[in-house]
C-alpha cells in the first residue's frame, strides 16, 4: 500500500483527456475573463485547444444541468462549471449560488467524475474583479488547476 501523497505534475494529465467548459452568460464581462483563464491556464498545463470544448448557460442556475449533459456524453474526463453571481438587495442570490453549488456537487458526486465549481460569489462587483486576475488570484486559472490534479488523480487511482 502507498501511503504517501503525491504531488499534482501537469505531466500526470493523460495526453488525450478531454475537458468540457460551461460558462453562465450573467455577468458576462466577469465570467469572460474567467473562460479565458481558465482555457489559457489548461493549454499552459498541456492540454491541446481541440481538446476543450465550451459551452455556455444563461446563468449560474443552469450550469449543474448543462455540466450533466456533456458528463452524459461519455467523452470528458472533467466538465468545469464558470460563473459569477453577485449579492443584489433581494435573496434571489441565495438561491442561484446555493442552487449551482449543490447542483454542481449533485452531478459531480452521481456520476464519479470531477465536475468543478468554478463559480464566483461575491457581495460586489469589485470583489469578483479582485478574483480573475486582481489581488486574489484567477478563480479560472484555479478552475483549470483543480479540473487537471482531478484528471491526474482519477488515472493515478485507476492504475492502482
Ligand atoms: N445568474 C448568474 O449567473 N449570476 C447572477 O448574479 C444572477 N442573478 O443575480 O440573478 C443570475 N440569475 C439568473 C439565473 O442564473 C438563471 O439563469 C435564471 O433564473 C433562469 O433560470
Amino acid at each position: 500500500m502507498s501511503t504517501h501523497a503525491p504531488e499534482f505534475k501537469p505531466t500526470d494529465v493523460p495526453r488525450d483527456a478531454r475537458v468540457g467548459i460551461v460558462a453562465a452568460r450573467f455577468n458576462a464581462m466577469i465570467v469572460d475573463e474567467l473562460l479565458a483563464g481558465c482555457v489559457r491556464r489548461l493549454k499552459e498545463i498541456g492540454l491541446d485547444e481541440n481538446r476543450i470544448d465550451v459551452h455556455r448557460v444563461p446563468g449560474a442556475f443552469e450550469l449543474p444541468v448543462a455540466a450533466r449533459m456533456m458528463i452524459d456524453t461519455g467523452k470528458f474526463a472533467a466538465v468545469i462549471c464558470l460563473g459569477c453571481v453577485i449579492r443584489g438587495d433581494t435573496p434571489h442570490f441565495d438561491y442561484v449560488a446555493g442552487e449551482a453549488a449543490r447542483g454542481i456537487q449533485d452531478v459531480a458526486t452521481s456520476t464519479g467524475l470531477p465536475v468543478i465549481f468554478g463559480v464566483l460569489t461575491t457581495n460586489t462587483e469589485e470583489q469578483a474583479r479582485a478574483r480573475i486576475g486582481g489581488a486574489h488570484g484567477h478563480a479560472g486559472e484555479r478552475a483549470a488547476e483543480a479540473a487537471a490534479e482531478m484528471i491526474a488523480l482519477a488515472a493515478r487511482i485507476r492504475r492502482s
